[in-house]
């Protein structure tokens, strides 16, 4: 029962909403130690807007669900009991050490949480590298935005969003693709739409008829997974026709040659025939673009999780560099980050390939430091990425066992069936989260945590912003801090494995954590201090206590080697799965306004009842086709499985298209994705599957 809004709160507590990677500043109403009302902080980064998911998203703080205890199973196919702490990091470590010692540490797997802080995330890869001496450490951004890293860290030398979301009323042309911004970065959405309003060019590349294309001045609708050939198209008409930016990429690119080899055969024509977007269209799509005094690309999941997701991205630097839009205020390549803190999580280096402050672990020097650091040896063999980590489960010298932190595979991995055989088949598995998840019944041991209203630490933004939490209960129970459990298990796993210090495991909070991040990494976090977040908005880059970060990045330069931007093939392939015969039509999959995710966190709130039921846009031509009427109950069957869901039938969807939120894991859309990786990001291709519709 909401309170009436008239109650005076016992207390106001301002802290960063849970959800999206926009990162709201929240102020949190509590009257007997329950949340009743949620407003805007008023500032950067939403200006005292706010979506349904920080307003009325919070009620899984609160939920029966929240775990409140470790529990332990002693034998596999045993209960889970509940124990105390100690017994159960113990029992936890000593497995986890067995393990590591009988089958090597490789054998070892680390799923850290784009939803935890940025000190629980430096914590999780310190785990794997320094206690145990692995590199197996890995977050959702490998199902993600994966492809956007592989691709600008290689042509631009750094992967994060280049301009800030101050910049984007600066922007005279807007090109949105593979977002469906309005409903899942709802802030940056309104501000996009605004900015379309006050004169801004919006351009829209999206199969489906989001949000924004109805705002949009162009709405280019391509096939799904086309992309290179759009982009492509676009940046060789800009050089045949001369709108290139000959200055920008002579003085600030490289590998011109080779990429103009690879569009030859991308005429308009061509394009379009394989994106069935009118060549006009194309044409003054690229114009307008180039001839913007500023332009600036966002994208997401429609881009990147394909089978070809690093080709797509790199489809799209291609084209920002020869236009030269790039490196000004409001002109920039912006990948927006979905989770709250998951540009958090790769900053401290929870990935397989880098430490934190992305200093690459295939660097010996670069070992050498971080093991000079925490007082033991680094690991010399690369890590694997999470998706691999999965496929290797039950295999000979795969991974054995799992520790996982606030991330739910069973809904958020393809292919879910076989995401259930791998956790069965595993040795031993840690799950540390705030609720019963869908993976929860897999755990040996379960960690119950606070959540981000119950602890101190950061959250960084998609335009790396660093902000500071602020606990407004203590944790319900016996949950603890991410911190607090990933430091005691630290200390165990050092001690069983006789790696390093235990002392180097001591921190009486947070905040101690953040100081050893900032001396580790001191160009990017040097002069950010909790102190200093308490009063001061700050991004990194920030090396210094006197500077306020830097908003901008590439004004002066690339983070390549050379200094320059490279130009490189971005090839087109088709999906892995191609409709056809027994399953006709492509299935999509996504999200809605109101969920998150597998909705462990959205569905345990008033969200819930304002969106209850799965439903599945079905173009009318093809609900006419498969006899499936709006409204009615639809099969969805791909190869790999089956979900029921109400069928909406619009226009939203193209023809051949059936799209499907993931936000049902009683329905879960995983149990029909194909578990096709990119070969170099390896994320899973999540936007495209073959299906068929049946009336239930
Ligand atoms: N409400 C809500 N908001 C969220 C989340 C949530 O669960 N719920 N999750 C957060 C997270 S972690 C993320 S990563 C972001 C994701 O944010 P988005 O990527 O905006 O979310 P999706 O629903 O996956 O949307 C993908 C978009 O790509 C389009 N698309 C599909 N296939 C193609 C294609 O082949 N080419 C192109 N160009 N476009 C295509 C779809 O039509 C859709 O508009 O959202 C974040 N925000
Ligand atoms: N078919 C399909 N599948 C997809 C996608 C898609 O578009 N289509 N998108 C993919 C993408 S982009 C993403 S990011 C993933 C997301 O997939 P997940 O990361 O698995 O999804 P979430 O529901 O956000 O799960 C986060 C878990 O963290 C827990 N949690 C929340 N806060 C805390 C905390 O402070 N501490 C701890 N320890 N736990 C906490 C929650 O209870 C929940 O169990 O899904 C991927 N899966
Ligand atoms: S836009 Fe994102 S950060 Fe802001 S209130 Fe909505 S979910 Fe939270
Ligand atoms: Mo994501």
């Amino acid at each position: 029962m909401t309170p009436p809004l008239r109650l005076e709160p016992d207390r106001v507590v301002s802290t960063v909403c849970p959800y999206c990677g926009v990162g709201c500043r929240v102020d949190l109403y509590v009257k007997n130690e329950r949340v009743y009302r949620v407003m805007a902080h008023g500032g950067p980064p939403n200006y005292g807007a706010l979506c349904v998911k920080g307003r009325f998203g919070l009620g899984f703080l609160h939920h029966p669900d929240r775990l409140t205890t470790p529990l332990i199973r002693r034998r596999k196919g045993g209960e889970l009991e509940p124990v105390g702490w100690r017994e159960a990091l113990d029992f936890a470590a000593e497995r986890l050490a067995w393990v590591a010692a009988k089958h090597g540490p490789d054998s070892l797997y680390f799923i850290s949480s784009a939803k935890a802080t940025n000190e629980a995330n430096y914590l999780m890869q310190k785990l794997a590298r320094a206690a145990v001496g692995t590199h197996n450490v890995d977050h959702c951004a490998r199902l993600c935005h994966s492809s956007s890293t592989a691709a600008l860290s290689r042509s631009l030398g750094s992967a994060a969003m280049s301009n800030t979301i101050e910049e984007i009323p600066l922007s005279d042309v807007i090109l949105v693709t593979g977002s469906n911004t309005v409903e899942t970065h709802p802030v940056i959405g309104a501000m996009i739409k605004k900015a379309a309003r006050n004169g801004a060019y919006l351009i829209v590349a999206d199969p489906r008829r989001v949000g924004l294309a109805e705002s949009a001045h162009l709405w280019l609708r391509l096939k799904p997974g086309s992309d290179p050939v759009l982009f492509g198209a676009m940046a060789r008409w800009l050089v045949e026709s001369g709108h290139y930016d000959r200055a920008f990429v002579e003085e600030r690119a490289e590998g011109f040659d080779e990429w103009w080899a690879s569009v030859r055969e991308y005429t308009l024509e061509f394009a379009e025939s394989a994106t069935g977007v009118p060549a006009e269209k194309i044409r003054a799509a690229a114009e307008r673009y180039a001839a913007a005094g500023a332009a600036a690309i966002y994208w997401a999941m429609g881009i990147t999780q394909h089978s070809h997701g690093v080709a797509n991205v790199q489809a799209l630097v291609n084209l920002a560099v020869l236009a030269g839009q790039l490196g000004k205020p409001g002109s920039g390549l912006n990948p927006l980050r979905g989770q709250n803190n998951v540009q958090g999580a790769g900053d401290m280096g929870a990935l397989p390939n880098v430490y934190p402050g992305y200093q690459p672990t295939a660097n010996a020097a670069v070992r050498e430091r971080w093991g000079r650091l925490w007082g033991t040896p680094q690991p010399e063999t690369a890590g694997i990425t999470m998706t691999e980590a999965l496929e290797s489960i039950g295999r000979p010298g795969g991974v054995r066992a799992v520790y996982l932190m606030g991330e739910d595979p069973v809904t958020s991995e393809p292919y879910q069936e076989h995401v259930r055989a791998a956790l069965a088949q595993l040795d031993f598995l840690v799950v540390q989260d705030i609720l019963k998840n869908e993976t929860y019944p897999y755990a040996d041991v379960v960690l119950p945590a606070a959540s981000f209203a119950e602890k101190n630490g950061t959250f960084t933004n998609t335009d790396r912003r660093v902000q500071l939490l602020r606990p407004v209960f203590e944790p319900p129970g016996r949950a603890r801090p991410d911190v607090w459990i990933l430091a005691r298990m630290g200390t165990r796993l050092a001690r069983l494995l006789n790696r390093g210090s235990a002392a180097s495991w001591e921190y009486p909070n947070a905040a101690a954590v953040w100081e050893e991040v900032r001396r580790a990494a001191p160009e990017m976090f040097g002069g950010i201090s909790h102190a200093r977040l308490e009063h001061e908005n700050l991004r990194w880059p920030c090396a210094s206590e006197s500077s306020p970060g830097v908003s901008v990045l590439f004004t002066d330069g690339f983070a390549t080697p050379s200094g320059r931007a490279r130009l490189l093939p971005a090839p087109w392939n088709p999906p892995a799965e191609q409709p056809g015969g027994e399953y006709p039509l492509l299935l999509s999959t996504g999200r809605v306004l109101y969920h998150w995710h597998g909705g462990a966190l959205s569905r345990r709130s008033a969200l819930s009842e304002a969106y209850p039921t799965l439903k599945v846009e079905v173009n009318p031509a093809d609900a006419e086709r498969y006899g499936v009427r709006d409204g009615a109950a639809v099969w969805l069957v791909s190869r790999r499985g089956r979900i029921r869901a109400v069928a909406w039938v619009t226009e939203r969807a193209p023809e051949g298209v059936v799209f499907a939120p993931i936000h049902f894991a009683e329905e879960a859309a995983n149990r029909l994705t194909n578990n096709a990786y990119d070969p170099v990001s390896k994320i899973p291709e999540y936007k495209a599957a073959a299906v068929r519709l049946e009336p239930a």
